[in-house]
């Protein structure tokens, strides 16, 4: 035999990988979608949330499709991606009917994955899966309840507050990684009064983060036809996610959010999803990048381990 380099019959992983970045495109069958919808006005800390859909997108390169711990693959997985919905510059008020536009346009897919932005995109999020906001449920992943008064005005910090003038039911609502010290009384008593299921991070510290996620998971599916998820990326702890201007000390470990994204993405009832509150402008040694990037491989893996009912 002759001495040389093996005859290759697929792409080298000389210089490069099979990425996640590649799964992205315009396939208009594939079972997931991806809205990018760069909202950073009205953040009650100023920052650039509508850097992260690019931020993120590029990030994807980093990733393989393959996770060794579980055998996954991801390599046969497509995504279509809707490109950026054009509200970089509009408040969430304006912002309101093109993403929940946008996210109606796509739910008829097994999962619509929105990445903000600011938190301001839950609620346009919440009315394009459920116009009715009868049979949906909602669960935050969030440091902070984001019931902040609306009389001022529609801002970051008060999509749920906003919701239930709406009419979501507020025992459609759980509320997973509140940190003391980050929320007020009154917003807890609102939460109480609406009927919100209110599980702190120290709850799930001592339970398990993924297993009080599951939990309400299975609350909420028992309620609601179908569940939205907004994962505020402030909930993971301030040193291992300093790109988000809510996060502090004391939060959620990063391994455990990535356990959760998969858990909910597996969930037969979870329609839709956002990410909000990253902003690569404070962002450490790519820290927010990889991890937003690997977030949204853990709800991929998680989706394609669905079993459909
Ligand atoms: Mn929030």
């Amino acid at each position: 035999m002759p001495e040389g380099p093996a005859m290759m019959t697929e792409m080298s992983e000389n210089k490069r990988w099979h990425s996640v970045r590649d799964l992205l495109g315009t396939n208009d069958e594939a079972a997931v979608a991806f809205i990018g919808a760069p909202l950073g006005l009205e953040s009650i800390t100023p920052g650039r949330c509508d850097l992260a859909p690019g931020v993120l997108r590029d990030a994807l390169r980093r990733m393989s499709v393959y996770d060794l711990e579980t055998g996954t693959d991801l390599k046969d997985v497509s995504v279509f991606d809707v490109g950026d919905v054009a509200v970089n510059e509009r408040t969430p008020a304006e912002a309101f009917a093109p993403i929940r536009a946008a996210v109606a346009e796509q739910v008829a897919r097994g999962l619509t994955v929105v990445v903000g932005g600011n938190n301001a995109v839950t609620r346009p999020g919440v009315h394009g899966l459920d116009a009715s906001l009868a049979h949906v449920g909602l669960m935050t992943l969030d440091a902070h309840f984001d019931l902040r008064d609306t009389d001022g005005g529609l801002n970051n910090g008060n999509p749920i507050a906003a919701l239930l003038e709406d009419g979501l039911p507020g025992r459609h609502i759980s509320q997973i990684g509140l940190l003391p010290f980050a929320n007020t009384a009154r917003a807890h008593d609102k939460a109480k009064r609406a009927g919100i299921t209110v599980r702190t991070a120290d709850d799930c510290r001592r339970q398990g983060f993924a297993t009080v996620v599951a939990a309400e998971l299975n609350r909420l599916a028992g309620l609601c036809d179908t569940i939205y998820v907004d994962f505020d990326i402030d909930v993971i702890d301030r040193a291992q996610m300093p790109a988000a201007p809510g996060a502090r000390p004391g939060g959620i470990a990063v391994s455990d959010f990535f356990a959760a994204a998969r858990v909910i993405a597996a969930h037969p009832k979870v329609r839709v999803v956002d990410l909000a509150e990253f902003d690569p402008s404070l962002d450490v040694a790519a820290i927010g990048a990889l991890t937003t990037a690997r977030w949204f491989a853990e709800l991929l893996a998680g989706f394609s381990a669905r079993k459909v009912p």
